[in-house]
């Protein structure tokens, strides 16, 4: 028996977007979905009871991180991840393979792996695909990723080219290595920088492996964003339909549904959690700093139409001041918020796919947030 089992539900006639459902050893959930992000076996300031309460089903962490501290062998005998943080719903682990260029520093890259500099204490270390795929092993989320190289953009054709090779070797060694396929499934991760020749040849590299899910990895780094729709639209119809589609890293809510619009199916991204935390916050008609003063004595929610328990009972005035005086509240609350947007938002794109109405959706959306058309 696979890991995962991706159920079609149905395309939108308008859009050519999916409805699906993901079956994972710890229960199942509808796509396109917005998984929160908790890099460090915890979704920062939410508990796994509120993250229930607004509706999550899948979260995603980080195998860099866990790997540094506490290391997976502690989190592997406290019950790997679910047990350790007491999340009973599905989980995703990175593989590392952004992080490690992302945050640590003095990379050395080779065809075997990367040796770098922890960010924590600046102590050296090393990662491959084995080892990363043995650390996943251990936090035994549901989803792992394969252990690839996220070119950094811009990039030259010539490193692209060489990058996106190496990630197809690193992708043959992250298979053989997993050593959980009945109960992990291990996704491809598709590379090739801004390059559509090299977007082709890895998304065909990559699913010739035969993964139970592919990604779209090294977008949303700095492009532009129609180079990355323009990506999107050269690489997402070379996977195969029957599969689930992971755009890695994308979560403001234009690119959310113009990923959903070429096929996306999973995203993930730190931007509600991370903006929330210094006081930034999405609304229907577009994002606000709650924590201006032009808000200190504005007693309406922070979005009048959301549903969450932010919105239901306190005021931008309140949310405010607990930010000016430092009080946790204040970033529990603004994220808490943040998160439920993007999980009614999917949840509204989901119906608008049902509905074959997802072109007419995004335009309304569009208009309403403030972004040009
Ligand atoms: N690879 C991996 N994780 C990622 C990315 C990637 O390319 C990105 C790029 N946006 C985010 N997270 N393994
Ligand atoms: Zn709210």
């Amino acid at each position: 028996m696979p890991a995962i089992r991706y159920e079609l539900i149905k395309t939108c006639k308008q859009s050519g977007a999916r409805l699906g459902r993901i079956h994972t050893p710890h229960g199942s959930f509808e796509t396109p979905v917005f998984m929160p992000v908790g890099t460090q076996a915890t979704v920062k300031g939410m508990s796994p009871d509120e993250l229930k309460e607004i509706d999550a089903h899948i979260i995603l962490s980080n195998t860099y991180h866990l790997f540094l501290r506490p290391g997976s062998e502690l989190v592997r005998d406290a019950g790997g991840l679910h047990g350790f943080m007491n999340w009973d719903r599905s989980i995703l682990t990175d593989s590392g393979g952004f992080q490690v260029f992302s945050l640590s520093d003095l990379r050395d890259i080779t065809e075997e792996g990367v040796t770098f500099r922890s960010h924590i204490d600046g102590s050296k270390k090393f990662m491959s695909p084995e080892i990363s795929i043995k650390t996943q092993n251990d936090l035994g989320a549901d989803i792992i990723m394969a252990f690839d190289e996220c070119a950094p953009y811009p990039c030259d054709f010539d490193y692209a080219r060489k990058s996106m090779e190496m990630t197809t070797r690193w992708a043959k060694r992250c298979k053989q290595a997993h050593a959980r396929p009945e109960d992990q499934a291990l996704f491809g991760i598709v590379q090739g920088s801004v390059y559509p020749e090299l977007r082709k040849e890895s998304a065909k590299q990559i699913t010739d492996l035969d993964f139970p899910g592919y990604a779209v990895g090294g977008l949303s780094v700095g492009e532009p964003g129609e180079v990355m729709k323009e990506m999107l639209e050269i690489t997402v119809p070379l996977l195969p339909a029957d599969k689930p589609r992971y755009l890695m890293g994308v979560g403001s809510p234009d690119y959310l549904i113009e990923g959903v619009i070429r096929g996306i199916d999973m995203f993930d991204c730190v931007l509600p959690t991370r903006i929330g935390r210094n006081g930034t916050v999405f609304t229907s008609s577009g994002r606000i700093i709650v924590r201006d003063a032009k808000y200190a004595r504005d007693f309406s929610p922070m979005d009048p139409e959301c549903d969450c328990y932010a919105c239901r009972n306190f005021t931008r005035a309140y949310i405010r001041h607990l930010f000016k005086t430092g009080e946790i509240l204040g970033l529990r609350l603004a994220t808490w918020h943040n998160l439920r947007f993007l999980i009614n938002l999917m949840s509204d794109i989901r119906q608008a796919i049902r509905e074959d109405r997802l072109l007419d959706f995004r335009k309304e959306f569009f208009t309403r947030f403030g972004y040009p058309l």
